[in-house]
């Protein structure tokens, strides 16, 4: 029998138990997920959101008589990923300094640190999200995150708003539990990763919530996962979202690459004022393995109907 839930519940939040390991561990293995308020350095958060509003104001996507910070879009702009459009202003977020340390929180390994009780692998292919307002279409659809990522299944994302972030403003949902059921078949699907999930047959909840600055969710590389329609009227959604993982469990090649791999590291690197972060991976005697490209391939043609859109 096909049971359909559509009750949202709000995220449980995880900082009582930040210190304890066990219950960190029994609570990630259970849910999929921990939710934490206001953990994350602010300052830092607002330099990246600075920095990207910046692109997007120069790009003509925020409305000209208003402040870039707010994030007020332009009316009738509406890129999506991997529109060229997208992709020249992205380019330029990718380079971002700041985007790319804002993933060494310490807050963030802490954690992870002591879920996989190993040394922390950051992932350096961090990804930003720039969602206009309205656009159902394109909204992230429910999908896990295994397929893209690979190499080991306790591969962690962070998902974090770059400001305050109501659900009317299209935060991220969670199918709690979700992680159990294993990897879970795909169809085409427009939005991010262009990879869905029918989620409606799936006896779980979906857990939610407003996001204020500093609020960062941590979920399984299986936990299913959706964003909200951004309802606002004009405000684009800033996020971004970042991998982890244990040193010891095997990454695959493609995760160390830029998003999209459009520019290498080389030239990512070229206008940063700090080396600390750059290429720090490369110290750590990794597990490679390769990438399958079975779970995705056959999106790839519909995929590609996206860009001439
Ligand atoms: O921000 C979004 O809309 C998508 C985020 C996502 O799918 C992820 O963090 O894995």
């Amino acid at each position: 029998m096909k049971i359909t839930r559509h009750k949202t519940i709000p995220f449980q939040i995880a900082n009582p138990i930040i210190n304890d390991g066990a219950a960190l561990n029994k609570r990630m293995n259970s849910d999929g997920y921990l939710f934490f308020q206001g953990l994350l350095d602010q300052d830092s958060i607002l330099e990246v959101r600075r920095s990207i509003t910046r692109l997007c104001a120069e790009a003509g996507w925020i409305s000209p008589d208003s402040d870039p910070m707010e994030a007020t879009a332009a009316p009738d702009v509406k890129w999506v990923e991997p529109q060229p459009e997208f992709m020249a202003v992205y380019n330029k977020v990718m380079r971002l300094e700041c985007f790319h340390v804002l993933a060494h929180q310490p807050a963030i390994s802490k954690v992870v640190e002591q879920i996989t009780q190993d040394q922390v692998l950051v992932h350096p292919r961090n990804i930003a999200r720039i969602i206009f307002p309205n656009n159902e279409k394109y909204t992230t659809p429910a999908h896990q995150d295994y397929i893209h990522i690979q190499g080991t299944e306790q591969t962690y994302t962070a998902w974090i708003p770059l400001g305050e972030c109501p659900q009317s403003l299209g935060s991220l949902a969670i199918l709690a539990g979700s992680h159990r059921l294993g990897l879970l078949p795909t169809h085409f699907a427009y939005g991010a990763g262009a990879c869905g999930i029918d989620t409606d047959a799936l006896d779980l909840l979906w857990v939610c919530g407003d996001f204020h600055l500093g609020d960062f969710v941590l979920f399984h590389s299986l936990t299913v996962h959706k964003g909200l329609l951004n309802r606002s009227p004009n405000q684009i959604r800033l996020s971004v979202d970042y991998r982890y993982q244990g040193i010891g469990q095997p990454v695959t090649k493609d995760s160390l690459l830029p998003h999209f791999a459009q520019l290498t590291w080389e030239e990512i690197y070229r206008e940063w004022r700090n080396t600390k972060h750059q290429y720090y991976w490369t110290k750590f005697p990794l597990h490679l393995v390769e990438f399958s490209p079975k779970f995705v391939q056959e999106h790839d043609v519909q995929e590609s109907r996206i860009t001439s859109e």
